[in-house]
């Protein structure tokens, strides 16, 4: 009886969902719980620059040696080159440790990990509300978690003077966790003028920003998501970013993702990779292949990054369309409430602020199936349940 003391796992509350839905039985159910983007027919799809890239890897594979831990060479090399400008002075002048790591999810850990080894006092603050996943990794390595002020209930917007209060007051050496576009779960994010407002309260209490970057092409475009990125390399801050091509790609179960923390310069640059391919050796050594050639030639041949490119476009604006039709249906049901917030907030998600309870209903009566929190993924509407969704939607508001 060794393990009879176990708590049982009470699941996860997005993915644990998603599992729910697939076995819901009804035909006419929708699934707007998980962060995967859906097309029109509801299908996960397979975007033909990583098909071509997979033929051309299948075709070329060799042996299936270890790669080093840190990763791919011309794969690291190519986030860099996404993120910053591959002719950026902080690339240039060697000051960004990337990794490429088990999606975006092993860099956000493998950095807490090394956040708690290396700057021992330092807590980490996180948006309200924020990823539930967030708290659990960074608690999970041991850093205190708390919460700044973010999202604003009233007004579907962002409390940016109360964000701002609440960072300028953090002991120095503090992490702040942001989102750099498209928000989960609220969809709310920073305009550039409020990147440029927050970053030099960022330096002036010497504060470690930590970037995380899912959805990276979804907001406005690549390189506009980028912006944060930029202006923070810019900006001579020290700071990590954890980015993502789960969704950016549509290779969710490839585990695609890279960490990178940019220094003050190339030799801190050095010590900081090295510790960090310290923790990445006694987690899980090192990353696969496969997604290594993924990101390295979508990225890099020039007819897969044009292709790609149109893709990422293609979604973004898919996913627009659904807000605009949603927008639209909803206003009509209900013309005394304002839906604007579905047209100004960004990304694959909305916060609804539905209760817990009327999203059980829209789940129980209507199959309409979002997180308990009241974020809807916007990505998983279609011409085909838009206005069911809308009609089961007022029904319970
Ligand atoms: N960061 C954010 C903000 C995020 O929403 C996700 C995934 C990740 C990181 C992880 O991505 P990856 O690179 O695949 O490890 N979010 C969706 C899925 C999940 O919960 O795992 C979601 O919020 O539904």
């Amino acid at each position: 009886m060794m393990f009879k003391h176990l708590e049982p796992y009470a699941g996860d509350p997005i993915l644990g969902l998603n599992d729910a839905f697939q076995k819901d039985p009804r035909a006419d159910k929708v699934n707007l719980s998980i962060g995967i983007y859906f097309d029109d027919e509801g299908r996960i799809p397979v975007l033909d620059c990583v098909k071509r890239a997979e033929a051309a890897m299948l075709a070329e594979s060799g042996p299936k040696s270890y790669l080093p831990i840190e990763g791919a060479a011309a794969a690291r090399q190519a986030v860099q080159g996404l993120l910053f400008g591959a002719s950026h002075e902080a690339v240039t002048s060697g000051r960004v440790a990337t990794l490429q790591t088990i999606g975006s999810s092993g860099g956000l850990r493998v950095g807490a990990d090394f956040i708690k080894r290396w700057l021992p006092g330092s807590g980490v603050w996180v948006s309200d509300p924020t990823w539930d996943n967030h708290r659990a990794m960074f608690e999970g390595a041991g850093v205190a978690v708390h919460t700044y002020p973010y999202y604003d209930a009233r007004t579907g917007g962002l409390r940016f003077a109360a964000m701002c209060e609440a960072i300028a007051a953090l002991p120095p050496r503090s992490v702040v966790l942001l989102h750099a576009c498209c928000h989960n779960p609220t969809g709310v994010d920073l305009s550039p003028a409020q990147w440029d407002a927050l970053i030099p309260l960022l330096r002036e209490r010497e504060l470690l920003p930590y970037l995380d970057l899912a959805y990276q092409g979804y907001g406005d475009g690549i390189e506009e998501d980028a912006f944060a990125v930029r202006a923070l390399a810019a900006s001579g801050l020290s700071f990590f970013v954890a980015n993502s091509f789960s969704k950016s790609m549509s290779v969710y179960g490839e585990r695609a993702g890279a960490l990178s923390v940019v220094c003050a310069d190339a030799g801190e640059a050095d010590l900081v990779l090295g510790q960090l391919k310290a923790t990445v050796r006694r987690n899980y050594s090192s990353p696969g292949i496969h997604a290594a050639g993924i990101i390295s030639r979508v990225l890099t041949d020039p007819a897969l990054r044009g292709a790609w490119q149109a893709d990422v476009a293609a979604m973004r604006e898919r996913i627009l369309s659904m807000r605009r039709q949603l927008h639209a249906v909803l206003s009509a049901k209900q013309p005394g409430r304002d839906f604007g917030y579905f047209l100004s907030q960004r990304g694959m998600f909305s916060y609804t602020g539905l209760s817990a309870a009327q999203v059980d209903r829209l789940k129980d009566e209507f199959g309409v199936y979002l997180v308990r929190s009241g974020r809807m993924c916007v990505a998983g509407l279609s011409t085909r349940n838009v206005e069911r969704t809308a009609a089961a939607m007022a029904a319970v508001l």
